[in-house]
């Protein structure tokens, strides 16, 4: 069974949220503010000793866009990815990668008042990085996830998960 070392108000909702579409998994939740992430055991498991993680059997995998891609791979049965050749793969591999490389670095830059280059920012500018993603959303409220989940399960994504990890 998977297990995924999460915390509330992290990027491990992401992940969380994908397996919560209908994977078998178990959830293992650490404190913090206690340390619980900086332990030698967890980091055997992320080295980065940041949540969030995923073990699956004797296999570990970090990053939340990773963890959500190897979580549809791994149960296909699921519908959470389009598969390898529909056309709607193209789409649905951009956003786990947008939201690392372009909406992250663009809050963080623009929280620490840090000014940066559009053409050497990976991910130009703030405002570019929003008018996409607004773009995105604007075509369809749910397209990002649409796009994330396939095109098949975005019927539940107003799930109790909200409630029940927010
Ligand atoms: N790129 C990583 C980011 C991981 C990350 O930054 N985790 C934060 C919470 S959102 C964390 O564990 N912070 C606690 C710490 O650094 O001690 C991912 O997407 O999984």
């Amino acid at each position: 069974m998977m297990k995924l070392y999460w915390a509330p108000r992290t990027r491990s909702l992401r992940a969380l949220w994908v397996l919560e579409e209908g994977v078998p998994y178990e959830r293992v939740r650490l404190d913090l503010s206690a340390g619980e992430q900086k332990s030698p055991a967890f980091r055997a498991i992320n080295p980065m000793a940041k949540v969030t993680a995923l073990t699956d059997g004797t296999l570990a995998v970090a990053e939340s866009g990773a963890i959500c891609a190897y979580v549809a791979e791994a149960h296909p049965e699921a519908g959470l990815a389009p598969p390898v050749g529909d056309p709607a793969r193209g789409r649905y591999l951009q956003w786990p990668f947008f939201s690392p490389g372009c909406v992250e670095p663009a809050y963080l830059t623009k929280s620490a008042n840090v000014q940066v280059r559009p053409e050497a920012a990976g991910f130009g500018e703030f405002d570019r990085v929003f008018d996409v993603l607004e773009g995105a959303v604007a075509k369809s409220p749910l397209s990002a996830w649409r796009a994330v989940l396939g095109g098949r399960r975005h019927d539940r994504v107003r799930s109790p998960f909200r409630n029940r990890y927010l």
